[in-house]
Order: structure tokens, then sequence, then C-alpha cells
């Protein structure tokens, strides 16, 4: 067993059943609409290390990285998951933001899910699909860091002060790894942010 999660963390390895979760993976390769978004650091515009794609309900607007994104609609087989997780979890799951990370090099940087339109301590499903990754975990004050491999078919789940007193990373890796796409969905406050 690897170390303990932090409060608000919970990890479900085999959430989803592995040949289920292979063929959303091949479906949403092929059928989401990926867009790959530009990040300014330190004065430098970039290209972000990673694609991404959204589906939402037809009111649901988020404001995530600099860009505003507007419903799209849900792509096969993540409105059935959606309507399975909010049952589960008692929560009102409006969108998805996904995540591919076509190799190694793809990542994301040290962040928190806390935008206002989230509300305070939103409650956050996280379902993994393809390669195996590292996520890392470290308290936003400062401290060492925490790995925990999501792996093919998992769920994590962030809740309560998990985004107030956390920041999250992907790392690149020097191995050479294959894709992986990352559901995160979340609950937008509708209307917040046109
Ligand atoms: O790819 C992951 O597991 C992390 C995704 C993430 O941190 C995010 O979408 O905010």
């Amino acid at each position: 067993m690897g170390p303990a999660l932090p409060e608000g963390f919970e990890y479900r390895p085999g959430y989803l059943e592995p040949d289920k979760a292979r063929v959303l993976l091949q479906t949403l390769d092929q059928e989401m609409e990926w867009q790959q978004l530009p990040i300014t650091l330190f004065g430098r515009t970039m290209l972000q290390p990673r694609l991404i794609g959204w589906c939402s309900d037809h009111d649901v607007h988020y404001r995530y990285s600099g860009t505003r994104l507007s419903p799209k609609p849900w792509v096969a087989g993540l409105d059935a998951l959606r309507t399975k997780l909010c049952t589960e979890y008692s929560a009102a799951f409006n969108s998805v933001l996904v995540n591919a990370y076509r190799n190694g090099q793809d990542s994301m940087g040290w962040h928190a899910d806390d935008e206002p339109e989230l509300g305070p301590s939103p409650t956050i499903a996280s379902v993994s699909l393809g390669q195996a990754r590292v996520m890392r975990v470290r308290p936003r004050a400062g401290g060492p860091s925490t790995g925990l491999l999501l792996e093919h078919g998992s769920l994590l789940i962030m809740s309560g002060n998990s985004q107030k007193d956390w920041v999250h990373s992907v790392p690149k890796s020097r191995k050479p790894l294959d894709l992986r796409i990352n559901l995160t969905f979340r609950c937008v406050r509708p209307n917040s942010s046109r």
C-alpha cells in the first residue's frame, strides 16, 4: 500500500471495468474536439503541453486557463458516466474537462481547481483512461509531495478542502509513455462566468 492520501482525496482503482475503459478511451480519442490552449509564463506565451476537450450542459460556461469554454454537447459515453457519478456522490456534475496526455512529455503544472465558479469546496470526480501517470499532491503552504499512480479505469475523488489546502500536478516523464485521457467531472455554477 502507498502512503496515505490527504483528507479530501479518495482513490478507487478499477472503478471502470478495463475493457469498457479501453473502449471509452478510443471513442474519446476519435470523437472529442481537442484543442491545445496557450499559456503565458514569465511573459512568454507557449502552447500548454497537453490537449483539452470539454462537454457541458447548455447553460454552463467556464473560465479556464485564460480561455472561456462555451457549452459543447456531451460526447458518447460521458453523459452516462456523469449520471452514475452524480448518483454515487450526490453531486450535480454539469460539465467535464478532459485532458489528453499524448506521451511522457505532456504534463500539468502545480495548481488547484479553485476557480470561483466551482465554489469554495468543490467535489471533482477524476477518471483516468489509458497510460497510468503519477499525480503529485502537496500542501499549498509548502512541504513534501505525495505521489499517487492514477491507473487505467480508476477514479479519484477530490472534495472538502482538497483544493483549498493542496495543489496537484502531473509531471513529465522521461519514459516513452502512451496516451492517457483524464476526465474531470465538475459542477460549474451556471451563468457564473458569462
Ligand atoms: O490529469 C490529471 O489527473 C489531473 C487533471 C487536473 O489536475 C485538472 O484537470 O485540473
